[in-house]
């Protein structure tokens, strides 16, 4: 999994390579065009359902459940290509999203097996997910006629994940991917090993530019499209900047994705961040200041000593136990309340309250212990 991880110091670590090499060296590849590469990429992927089938195993309770065998279809009569699945309204059902990245509108096709029945995972949470992960490869010479035109080779799988895969870190494809399906139940079973069930289940075919593009990784050759075939399990919120709110409650604008989008390469037009409260380019689920009024938000949800229940104004929809693992006590029974003009009572419960880090006029008001941005 550690090949994840390094995707985007692989990518920068090209970027480097080929700025470096431009003027004295003639043997490295210069970065593909996105959008040509895109083109190839998406019609391979395309061959690829369209030359293929699926199997899908129903074993509820038992590992092998949602497993799904891709192979090349040999009975045309008999057998269901994937695309067949394009937008049937039953499942399994071939979907279709746009990503912009690049500036290339990336066609996106994920199969869905099961939805889930549970909570969906925002771009940044962590996912416990097993999965199987091949990438694709168009033979030479071959033509689109040819049933065998494209070829799938596994790099890697795992049945039993260990760890939350923190989908802010992966190839882009798995955070534009995962919050489209939703977990399901968890119980414990025999051996101390947990028993899931009518967790969502998929297949994401990911242009190579939703992947590794030009860095590769391990067995994995320069600018392949991938395909993983995946089975939700289990979610954890993630608080990237440690302000001690998720990173899924700093989505702003409410799309369901936070993104960093300072890199030039990725975001070319470099518009303004809909999740940036400040607009200094940082996002708010990376910025420690949401607000850049110089009090770290933080500080901002801190209620004063004193004050009955949790230490903090969050989060709203309480439970009965505070789960330990995160960074908020989950028995607080308000939320971070509305900015109170003076004289007015903060609305702690209107789900449309604005949020004190997000409030600039916050502090106009009464400026307690400042406590000043590190
Ligand atoms: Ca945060
Ligand atoms: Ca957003
Ligand atoms: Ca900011
Ligand atoms: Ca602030």
């Amino acid at each position: 999994m550690n090949k994840f991880k390094y995707y985007f110091i692989l990518t920068f670590a090209t970027l480097a390579i080929f700025s470096c090499s431009k003027s004295d060296s003639a043997d490295v590849e210069p970065l593909r065009d996105f959008q040509v590469q895109y083109d190839a990429d998406i019609a391979v992927i395309e061959d690829y359902l369209k030359t293929n089938t699926i199997t899908i195993t129903e074993a509820a309770g038992k590992p092998e459940d949602q497993d799904v065998k891709i192979k090349l279809i040999t009975k045309p009569n008999e057998e269901k290509s994937i695309w067949f699945y394009l937008n049937s309204p039953t499942f399994p059902t071939l979907k279709v999203k746009t990503v912009n990245l690049h500036n290339v509108d990336y066609k996106l096709y994920y199969l869905v097996l099961r939805e889930g029945t549970g909570e969906s995972p925002s771009n940044v949470d962590g996912v416990l997910s097993s999965y199987n992960g091949t990438y694709l490869f168009r033979k030479a010479g071959a033509t689109t006629t040819d049933p065998s035109v494209v070829t799938a080779t596994q790099f890697e799988e795992i049945v039993f994940p260990q760890t939350f895969y923190d989908l802010y870190q992966m190839v882009k494809g798995w955070g534009e991917t995962f919050p489209e399906f939703k977990v399901g139940t968890s119980d414990p079973g025999n051996n101390g090993t947990i028993v899931y069930n009518d967790f969502g289940a998929g297949v994401m075919f990911l242009p190579s530019g939703l992947g590794y593009y030009a860095g590769g990784s391990g067995s994995i050759p320069s600018y392949s499209p991938l395909v993983f075939s995946f089975k939700l399990y289990a979610l954890q919120r993630l608080d990237h900047d440690g302000d001690g709110v998720f990173s899924y409650q700093e989505d702003k604008d409410g799309d369901g994705y936070v993104r960093d989008m300072r890199n030039a390469t990725e975001y070319p037009k470099q518009l303004p961040n809909p999740d940036d409260t400040d607009g200094d380019g940082i996002p708010d689920f990376l910025d420690v200041d949401d607000d850049g009024d110089g009090y770290t938000t933080k500080f901002e949800i801190t209620k004063p000593a004193g004050s009955p229940g949790a230490s903090k104004y969050y989060p709203y929809d309480p439970i009965l136990i505070d789960n330990p693992l995160t960074p908020v006590d989950e028995r607080e029974p308000r939320g971070i309340p509305q900015f109170a003009k003076l004289g007015e009572e903060p609305d702690y419960t209107s789900p449309k309250r604005l949020r004190i880090h997000v409030d600039k006029d916050h502090h106009t008001a009464t400026p307690v212990v400042p406590v000043k941005k590190p």
